[in-house]
């Protein structure tokens, strides 16, 4: 385990269900999953940023355990040496299944038509380098308190994926609920996508769509962030000022999450650490308005895990 996993289970959680949650995503490395948490504010202090305000809606992912890690790159390694290249250059219109959750008497998680038609723009615009473009296929309303409120690796989150998942490996099915618990959201990876196919997906925090009330996080940039996740991206962070970090050769290693928009930061220094923290990368933890970049480094990973996985 990394070190920035292991500050989410010490720091990063502030109820014994959540360290519960995480203890349980630890021992099932085939899990993939992605869990974002709320880091709360001694997390936010421990990270020493002046620039982080507003609430501590934040992500958390759980990094693949380092096995798993190094087995998802090799598997990856060697389908693409059987491919050629031909993986660079094929695009993808990725079909999108947008699950909205509610209360079971239909209140909360108001998520309008034109909210989702915004986020539809945001991903196709984030996504517009690489060769990914994203088409909503429909839009389903579920009421479910039990789901609504569905944690990260519950039983409600299986029974409303296993009822609501549509499409192949290639769709994307985003569930917006009110999770609580401080998280924003959280996704698999495509390396989980075939010993576990209905639970691929990305589960979002109504209130993070374009318009909604999770400033600094209403831009529509968690869905990025996550939709980054399900693509095989890693946090910018992951692994630390360690070599291997995020798997991806030109974002800059960093120690930790930025917060806020901390321009100018340099978290890992000396010769090995070249150029400053992304902290506008799309895969750190700043907020919405400061975060504009996948790289090409992730716009090839997101090619080369399509590729392998998908
Ligand atoms: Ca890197
Ligand atoms: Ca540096
Ligand atoms: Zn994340």
């Amino acid at each position: 385990m990394t070190r920035s996993a292991v500050r989410y289970l010490v720091l990063g959680v502030a109820t014994a269900t959540a360290i519960a949650t995480s203890v349980t995503l630890a021992a099932t490395p085939d899990a993939a999953a992605v869990v974002e948490q709320g880091q709360g504010q001694a997390q936010r202090s421990e990270q020493g940023n002046a620039n982080a305000q507003g609430p501590q809606l934040v992500c958390g992912t759980r990094d693949l355990d380092p096995d798993t890690a190094d087995a998802v790159e090799e598997y990856t390694r060697r389908v693409l040496a059987r491919s050629g290249d031909t993986f660079l250059t094929a695009s993808h219109n990725i079909p999108v299944y947008i699950h909205r959750i509610h209360a079971s008497n239909g209140s909360g998680g108001v998520v309008t038509s034109q909210q989702v038609s915004d986020q539809m723009n945001i991903l196709n615009s984030a996504f517009g380098g690489s060769s990914f473009s994203f088409t909503l296929v429909a839009i389903t309303d579920t009421n479910n308190s039990t789901w609504f409120t569905a944690g990260p690796s519950t039983t409600a989150e299986r029974d409303m994926k296993q009822a609501l998942r549509q499409g192949g490996s290639n769709a994307l099915n985003i569930y917006t609920t009110n999770m609580g618990g401080g998280l924003l959201g959280w996704a698999t990876f495509p390396s989980s996508y075939a010993s576990r196919p209905k639970m691929d997906g990305v589960v979002l925090l109504y209130s993070s769509l374009p318009g909604g009330s999770a400033a600094p996080y209403n831009l529509g940039d968690t869905a990025t962030h996550e939709v980054g996740h399900w693509m095989g991206l890693y946090h910018t962070f992951q692994g630390g000022c360690q070599k291997n970090n995020d798997y991806v050769s030109d974002t800059p290693a960093e120690r930790s999450p930025a917060f806020g928009c901390p321009i100018g930061r340099d978290s890992c220094t000396g010769v090995r650490n070249y150029g400053l923290d992304p902290i506008q990368n799309f895969m750190d933890y700043t907020d919405d308005s400061c975060m504009d970049e996948f790289s090409a480094g992730q716009v090839a990973r997101m090619n080369a895990q399509w590729t392998a996985y998908r």
